[in-house]
């Protein structure tokens, strides 16, 4: 059944516009004007970089089915406008965070398809030295800090990450991506009333693909204008375009600017779809084929491909030149995943959260300490301290709302990085 939800959705046009939002141009979110084409060079790179993430998801789909990734498998094929766009309006020292269908996210920041790839296969080489896999695809130097399984659960991190930029006087900005079914988590609650109440620069992109899982937005969601969603807490949205990716750019710059200068969260809900199953194992009896293809219709990467063409800034053999280019690059980091071993047995407890004595010898992180230390000294640590953070944090912020947020300028570089915890102890003689 073609239902006429979707015929509304597939009509190209995002539903009214929020009035809650910043009123400019780019909130327009791609209805009306056809957002203006950026010059030449970035034009071809949106393009190529959503073409990429295309092929690199096929065969990644193609991997999975001959057992070379393992794991779960989670195709963003039809969301590369909604990644891309977003992607491009970040600065590299801002930070980005997803959910488990991020290869596409990594890539566009700037990973090499190849470690991405190895990632998949369980390699040394992968972004996670293989340990992660599909779901938990992360690199810190570009400042992509993953990769979620737990639907909702990159909320609450991505506050904290804009607390630290906050906290170390810093201008960086946090994007944090997440599914229409997250936003019925208590995380995204807490998230969006903590990130208003302290002036988190934070912006928040609810990819709306339409469904969670098998389960449409209507059947899950008691409002369905997501854009709203957050609101009564304090954080406003606008709808926008995700399968325009000028539209995306265009609407998420202009709320990362909002971030950046004024220090308020906003939301920005894109409007997209998966061609593909929630996962794999999908057999997709939610939806129908019409439904389907009829959103392929509005194919990202057709779509602006046909908007560059028209405009003179690409010509059919480019258009060639690019699909053999990112035909070989998606070859080759599969040559590179097959060639990467496996880590070794012996690293098996590498780098995990070890609680108490339970694995002598290897080094916990726990709630309590802020520093890792050995396993096996876990208990000697001092109850309070844990008490003596939360309290310290709280008082910061609290401190920040009241005041509008005034930041301090960062450290000269002869006076090396900040204390540990000397902001908090600032927050903490201040009130007492
Ligand atoms: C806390 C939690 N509950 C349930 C799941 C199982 N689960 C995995 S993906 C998913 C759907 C999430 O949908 P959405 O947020 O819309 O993201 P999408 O997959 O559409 O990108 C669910 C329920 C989970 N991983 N974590
Ligand atoms: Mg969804």
């Amino acid at each position: 059944m073609f239902t006429e939800r979707a015929a509304w959705l597939c009509s190209g046009r995002v539903p009214e516009q929020t009035e809650t939002t910043a009123s400019t141009r780019a909130a327009d979110g791609g209805r009306g004007t056809p957002p203006s084409l950026p010059d030449a060079e970035t034009s071809l790179r949106l393009l190529e970089t959503m073409a990429l993430i295309r092929r690199f998801e096929e065969e990644a789909g193609r991997q999975y089915q001959r057992a070379k990734a393992g794991g779960f498998l989670h195709l963003g094929i039809g969301e590369e406008a909604t990644i891309v766009g977003t992607v491009s309006a970040m600065r590299p020292d801002d930070y980005l965070i997803g959910t488990y269908r991020t290869h596409g996210h990594a890539i566009a920041r700037g990973t090499d398809p190849q470690n991405v790839m190895a990632e998949l296969f369980g390699r040394v080489d992968g972004t996670s030295g293989g340990r992660g896999g599909s779901m938990h695809v992360f690199d810190g130097e570009r400042r992509f800090m993953g990769g979620y399984g737990i639907v909702g659960g990159n909320l609450p991190l991505a506050a904290g990450l804009a607390l630290s930029s906050d906290y170390r006087g810093s201008d960086e900005v946090t994007v944090c991506m997440f599914g229409d079914g997250a936003s019925n988590t208590g995380n995204f609650g807490e998230t969006m009333n903590l990130a208003a109440l302290w002036r988190l620069p934070v912006v928040f992109i609810l990819e709306n693909n339409l469904y969670g899982m098998g389960t449409s937005v209507e059947r899950h969601s008691a409002v369905t204008d997501f854009s709203k969603k957050a609101e009564g807490l304090g954080v406003p949205g606008v709808r926008a375009d995700g399968m325009d990716v000028l539209a995306m750019r265009e609407t998420v710059a202009e709320h990362v600017r909002i971030a950046r200068e004024e220090r308020r969260p906003t939301m920005v809900e894109a409007f997209t779809y998966r061609y593909r199953g929630h996962s794999a194992a999908d057999p997709e009896l939610y939806r129908t084929k019409e439904e389907v293809a009829e959103w392929r219709k509005k194919d990202p990467i057709e779509l602006f491909a046909a908007r560059l063409e028209g405009e003179g800034m690409l010509r059919p053999d480019e258009r060639e030149g690019m699909r053999e280019r990112v035909d070989r690059r998606v070859r080759e980091a599969v040559e590179f995943a097959d060639n990467s071993p496996e880590p070794e047995l012996a690293s098996l407890y590498d780098n995990l959260y070890v609680v108490g004595d339970q694995v002598p010898g290897w080094y916990a992180v726990d709630e309590r300490t802020p520093e890792p230390h050995r396993g096996e000294r876990e208990r000697e640590h001092a109850e309070g301290e844990v008490r003596k953070l939360a309290e310290a944090g709280a008082a910061y912020g609290g401190r920040a709302a009241e005041t509008g947020r005034e930041r301090e300028e960062p450290a000269q570089p002869d006076e090396g990085p900040p204390e540990p915890g000397g902001a908090a102890r600032e927050a903490e003689d201040a009130d007492g």
